[in-house]
C-alpha cells in the first residue's frame, strides 16, 4: 500500500474518502489475505446502529499478522521484550517465533475446550505471552476479553460473567515496579462467583505460590508441551466478533465493547501506518498496557499487520528510577515512540537528570495518547526527549473507534501544541450544540461528533445492543457521540477539551462517576456520595468525592482509608479518590438531581462564581461545602 507522503497527498486521500468511501477502503483492503473476498463493502445504519464492512468476506487476522510475512520476514523481530527489573533477561521473538508461539498456545485453548464464538477472558501482566493469548484466541476464532491486570476481583468478576467467558488466562504472579502482586488469587477470588469458567491457564512468572483447584487449573508450560505446533487459522467472518473490551462510561457498569475482524483490521493497520509513518527496519514502542485498547491495537495488531518490530515493556516509567523510558529507548534504538500525557507529566516533574545520560538520538517521531496533552508537557516532551527534532503526534481516539480518528500524520501534518490537529481520511468528525446542530465555521467549539462511519466503528454493546445505541447513537440522530468536547480553531485545527458527560480520565484510564460513587456507597456508613473530577498536575484528572456518612463517631481519617479499600475491592487502586470530603448534605435541584457543577468548582478551587444556585433545594448546602473544601 502507498502511504501518504505529503500535505497533498494528504488532502488527496482525504477528500477521496468522502467522495467515495466504499472505493477509498476496498482499496485499502485489498493488500491483505482475505480466504474469500468481501461482497459488500458497507452497509450501515446509525439508527439502529447496524453497520457491517467487508461483509461476505472470509479472512483470519492472524493469518495477516503472522502467516502473511514468514516469506520475507521469519527472522525479523516482532517483539523485543523488556522486563520489569533491568537486571532480567530480556526476550526476542522473531515472527517465525511468535506464529509458532501463537499456533501452539492456540492449540491449547482448543485442548482446553475452546471453540470459535466462545469467550476467553485473559488476566495477565505485560509479557509476551499475554500478546501471544490474544493472537491465538484470534486463531481459533474465540473472542478475547482482555481485563486490565490492576482491576480488583469484583471488577474481573462482573466482566467474565458479562459476556460468560468459559476459559480464563493468568499467570501466578505479576511484577509492578519493586511490588509482586499475586493476581491469580484475584482470579481465585473472581471465579468464587463465576460458575462458567470451565477452566484457567496459569503461566508462571514470578514463582508465586499458588492455590490451585485440580481439574479447573492447568500449566501454561504444561500444556504448551503437550500441544501441536499447527493450528490452522479459523476462517472468520468479516464481521465475526474479534474481541470485546470493557470501558467505563458515565452511567452503570462497565460496557463490552465490541470489535470485528475486517474492520478492525484494515483500520488499524490503516491509522498505524499513516500516523506514525513507520519505516520497514525501524523500531517502535508503544508503552500502554494491553489491557487498555492502546494496547491491542496499537502494540498488538497495527504493528504485526504492518510487519513491525515492536519493543513490549513489563514495568512502569520510574522503576528502577525515572530514566526508564530513556535508557529502553537508547538500548533498542526505539524510532518511534508512543506514550500518555500522564508519563510525561510524571517524569517531567523528577527532573531532567534522569534525561541527561540518554541520547535519545534514534528518535524520529513521538506520540501521546489518552487524555488531552497540555502545552507545558508538550513543549517539555519536544525539546527534551524529542530535541525539537520529532514531530509529536496527539493522537485522538477511543476504546468506540478502535483506532485513531483525529490525529497529526508525523512529519505531514503541521502540529501545534495540546491540538489533535486533523481527522484521517476515512474519519468526519463534526461539532454540534446542545440541540444536535451543526456549527459550521471555524473557531468553534462543541460536543464531538463522527457523522459516517470508519471501518473500525464498535459495532455493539456485548448482550445489550440498545445500550450501545442509547450511549453513541441516540443522543445526536445519525451521528456517533463521542463524549468529549472540542474546539475547531481558526485552522480547523481540532483541539479536544475531554469529556462532556460523567466520565473521568484519570492518568489516562477512563472510570465513570456512577461506578466510583456505587464502590463507595458499599461503606456501611455512607448513605449517598458524589463523584467530580478536578484538575490533577500528574494524573490529568484527580478523583474528588463528596461523602454523607451516618455514623457521628467515626473520624474522618478513618473514614478515609475505609472508603478507599472499598473503592480498590470493588474496581482497583487506580480508583481511589485523591480527596474524600465528609459533608452532609448534597447540593440537588427540587427534583433531587444532584448539580454536579457546583460541586466541581468547589473541587476546582472555585469558591465564588459557582453559577446559578438559584434551582437549589437547600442553599445553606453549599456554604457548608465550600466551608470543608479540601485544598
Ligand atoms: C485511546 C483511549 C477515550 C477518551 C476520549 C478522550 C480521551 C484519548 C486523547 C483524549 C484528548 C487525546 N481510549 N482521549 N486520547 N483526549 N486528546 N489525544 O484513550 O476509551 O480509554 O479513552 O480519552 O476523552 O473520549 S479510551
Amino acid at each position: 500500500m502507498a502511504r501518504i507522503t505529503s500535505f497533498e497527498e494528504y488532502q488527496k486521500e482525504y477528500k477521496k474518502s468522502v467522495d467515495n468511501p466504499e472505493a477509498f477502503w476496498a482499496e485499502q483492503a485489498e493488500q491483505f489475505t482475505w480466504q474469500k473476498k468481501w461482497d459488500t463493502v458497507l452497509k450501515w445504519n446509525f439508527a439502529e446502529p447496524t453497520i457491517e464492512w467487508f461483509a461476505g468476506g472470509k479472512l483470519n487476522i492472524t493469518e495477516n499478522c503472522l502467516d502473511r510475512h514468514l516469506p520475507e520476514k521469519a527472522n525479523q523481530v516482532a517483539y523485543y521484550w523488556e522486563p520489569n527489573n533491568p537486571t532480567e533477561k530480556a526476550v526476542t521473538l522473531t515472527y517465525q517465533q511468535l506464529h509458532q508461539q501463537v499456533c501452539r498456545f492456540a492449540n491449547v485453548l482448543k485442548n482446553n475446550g475452546a471453540k470459535k464464538g466462545d469467550r476467553v477472558c485473559i488476566y495477565m501482566p505485560m509479557v509476551p505471552e499475554l500478546a501471544i493469548a490474544l493472537l491465538a484466541c484470534a486463531r481459533i476464532g474465540a473472542v478475547h476479553s482482555v481485563v486490565f491486570g490492576g482491576f480488583s476481583a469484583s471488577a474481573l468478576s462482573g466482566r467474565i460473567q458479562d459476556c460468560d467467558c468459559k476459559l480464563v488466562v493468568t499467570s501466578d504472579g505479576a511484577y509492578r515496579g519493586a511490588k509482586t502482586i499475586p493476581i491469580k488469587a484475584v482470579v481465585d477470588e473472581a471465579l468464587e462467583i463465576c460458575p462458567g469458567v470451565e477452566k484457567v491457564i496459569v503461566l508462571n512468572r514470578t514463582n508465586t505460590e499458588i492455590k490451585w483447584v485440580e481439574g479447573r487449573d492447568v500449566r501454561w508450560e504444561e500444556e504448551v508441551q503437550k500441544a501441536n505446533a499447527d493450528c490452522p487459522a479459523e476462517p472468520m467472518d468479516a464481521e465475526d466478533m474479534l474481541f470485546i473490551l470493557y470501558t467505563s462510561g458515565s452511567t452503570g457498569k462497565p460496557k463490552g465493547v465490541v470489535h470485528t475482524c475486517g474492520g478492525y483490521m484494515v483500520y488499524t493497520h490503516y491509522s498505524f501506518e499513516n500516523v506514525f509513518q513507520y519505516n520497514e527496519g525501524g523500531v517502535y514502542w508503544c508503552t500502554a498496557d494491553i489491557g487498555w485498547v492502546t494496547g491491542h491495537s496499537y502494540i498488538v495488531y497495527a504493528p504485526l499487520l504492518a510487519g513491525a518490530t515492536s519493543v513490549m515493556f513489563e514495568g512502569v516509567p520510574a522503576y528502577p528510577d525515572a530514566g526508564r523510558f530513556w535508557q529502553v529507548i537508547d538500548k533498542y534504538k526505539v524510532n518511534i515512540f508512543y506514550t500518555a500525557p500522564t508519563a510525561i507529566r510524571a517524569l517531567e516533574a523528577m527532573g531532567l537528570d534522569y534525561v541527561k545520560p540518554y541520547k535519545l538520538d534514534s528518535l524520529r517521531v513521538l506520540g501521546s495518547v489518552g487524555e488531552p496533552i497540555n502545552e507545558e508537557a508538550w513543549n517539555w516532551y519536544n525539546e527534551n526527549i524529542g530535541k525539537g527534532k520529532c514531530p509529536i503526534v496527539d493522537t485522538w481516539w477511543q476504546t468506540e473507534t478502535g483506532g485513531i480518528l483525529i490525529s497529526p500524520l508525523a512529519g505531514i501534518t503541521k502540529t501545534k501544541p495540546s491540538f489533535a490537529t486533523l481527522p484521517l481520511p476515512g474519519v468526519q468528525p463534526i461539532l454540534v450544540d446542545e440541540k444536535g446542530n451543526e456549527i459550521m465555521g471555524n473557531g468553534v467549539e462543541g460536543n464531538l461528533c463522527i457523522k459516517f462511519p470508519w471501518p473500525s466503528i464498535i459495532r455493539t454493546t456485548y448482550g445489550d445492543h440498545e445500550r450501545c445505541r442509547q450511549t453513541y447513537f441516540a443522543t445526536y440522530l445519525g451521528l456517533y457521540f463521542t463524549g468529549d468536547g472540542c474546539k475547531r480553531d481558526e485552522d480547523g485545527y481540532y483541539r479536544i477539551t475531554g469529556r462532556v458527560d460523567d466520565v473521568l480520565n484519570v492518568s489516562g484510564h477512563r472510570l465513570g462517576t456512577a461506578e466510583v460513587e456505587s464502590a463507595i456507597n458499599m461503606h456501611v456508613d455512607i448513605v449517598e456520595s458524589a463523584v467530580v473530577g478536578y484538575p490533577h498536575d500528574i494524573k490529568g484528572q484527580g478523583i474528588y468525592a463528596y461523602v454523607i456518612c451516618t455514623n457521628k463517631n467515626k473520624d474522618a481519617e478513618t473514614l478515609r482509608k475505609e472508603i478507599m479499600a472499598e473503592v480498590a475491592k470493588a474496581i482497583g487502586p487506580i480508583a481511589k479518590p485523591d480527596k474524600i470530603q465528609i459533608v452532609t448534605g448534597l447540593p440537588k435541584t427540587r427534583s433531587g438531581k444532584i448539580i454536579r457543577r457546583i460541586l466541581r468548582k468547589v473541587a476546582e478551587g472555585e469558591t465564588n462564581n459557582l453559577g446559578d444556585i438559584s434551582t437549589l433545594l437547600d442553599p445553606l448546602v453549599v456554604k457548608e461545602i465550600i466551608a470543608g473544601a479540601i485544598k
